[in-house]
């Protein structure tokens, strides 16, 4: 079995990516990666040693790159991670977001027509759904929920999906669609709150938190994600979405008093800041059916991710003091100076 993983460098996509070269050894896995500034090669250094891995680098956006590495490669299943994926950065400027994540799927769809696929399989999000109200504990999102997008980036990965099914529909693409929760772990960007937490607080740093901290995240450890999507390539119906989530609600303020706590930091590093423009207040998911039909079921609770996640960050610090140590420096400076 050959398999592209596009964003395969970046969060997600390389514990995908080392989750399938230890669960199918006999799988080739071809990571198809840009390198944004999300990308990092670093990550994939153990993967580079498999034979049965090879990176390429490449934009799933550009079509002559796209349909050469499927004339090279002939793969028999897509998993498309790479996309921009910062709701903030969306805010600051959609561009980017639209052509990544929008004409990258259409693209990389289009190769899985012209050469042939056994499966197409779109990784989406439950921000797709919009958000809930914080009062309402008893609604989560289930798979008919309506599309009813906030940022830019979440309607450029509703756009995606819309555009997913409309290939199998029009085309019959065989496609499937996974819409998760919030994921961390390791390999995780410092700009997204965890990681963001945990780097920041090592470094005995202010914790900027948006608005009161009181909105809602449904949190899941990302190899919990990893092996949903690999049940789903397999065993999942064509033209089916699914979504992933474990019942691992919390607000912000008790993600990073979690942390903090974990990490032996004082809560006094805890600062308001000035609140997401259209901030999503609570997502929340209804995983039913791929527990039902895919026998799926989370791992890790909360507490034990975010153990394992803490202790990866301790043991990894060249990984993440070289990212914070760049460029990250500025867009720290002009997403947080004055907010
Ligand atoms: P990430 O930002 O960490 O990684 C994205 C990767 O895609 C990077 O390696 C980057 O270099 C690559 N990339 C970006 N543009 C590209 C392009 N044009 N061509 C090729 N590669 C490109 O993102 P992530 O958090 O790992 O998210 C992966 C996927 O999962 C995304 O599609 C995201 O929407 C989805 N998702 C993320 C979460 C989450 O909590 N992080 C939850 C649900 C769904
Ligand atoms: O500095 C911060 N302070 C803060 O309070 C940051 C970066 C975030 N937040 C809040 C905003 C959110 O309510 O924490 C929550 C989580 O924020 P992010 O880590 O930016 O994630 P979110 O916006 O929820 O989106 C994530 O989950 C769904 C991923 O980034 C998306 O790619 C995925 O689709």
């Amino acid at each position: 079995m050959n398999i592209i993983v596009t964003g395969g460098a970046g969060f997600i996509g390389s514990n995908f990516v080392y989750y399938m070269l230890k669960n199918h050894p006999d799988y080739r896995i071809i990571c198809l990666d840009a390198l944004t500034y999300a990308g990092n090669l670093h990550t994939l250094e153990e993967a580079m040693k498999n034979p049965n891995f090879r990176f390429v680098k490449g934009d799933i956006a550009d079509r002559e790159c796209v349909y050469k590495l499927f004339e090279e490669e002939k793969p028999d299943i897509v998993v498309n991670f790479a996309a921009e994926s910062h709701v903030d950065r969306s805010i600051e400027n959609p561009e980017i977001f639209l052509k990544t994540n929008i004409i990258g799927t259409q693209v990389m769809m289009d190769a899985c027509r012209k050469y042939g696929i056994k499966r197409y399989h779109q990784v989406s999000t439950d921000e797709v759904y919009g958000d809930l109200p914080l009062d309402r504990p008893d609604l989560m999102f289930t798979e008919e929920t309506p599309l009813h997008t906030s940022s830019p980036y979440s309607a450029s990965k509703a756009s995606a999906d819309l555009l997913v099914m409309a290939y199998h529909r029009t085309y019959g693409l065989p496609v499937t669609i996974s819409r998760c929760s919030n994921n961390y772990g390791p390999y995780h960007f410092p700009e997204k709150l965890i990681p963001l937490v945990i780097t920041r607080a090592l470094e005995d740093k202010t914790i900027p938190v948006y608005g009161t901290g009181a909105n809602v995240r449904d949190w899941l450890y990302v190899e919990d994600h990893c092996r949903a999507i690999d049940l789903i390539i397999h065993k999942g119906r064509e033209g089916e979405i699914y979504n992933i989530g474990g019942h691992n609600e919390r607000t912000n303020l008790q993600v990073v008093k979690t942390v903090l706590h974990e990490l032996n930091k004082p809560e006094s590093l805890i600062t308001f800041v000035t609140d997401r423009p259209g901030h999503d207040r609570r997502y929340a998911i209804n995983p039913e059916k791929i527990e039902k039909e895919l026998g799926w079921n989370p791992t890790y609770n909360f507490e034990q991710g975010i153990k394992v996640t803490v202790k990866w960050y301790l043991e990894h610090r060249p990984w993440w003091e070289k990212i914070i140590s760049g460029e990250y420096q500025n867009y720290y400076k002009s997403m947080y100076s004055n907010r």
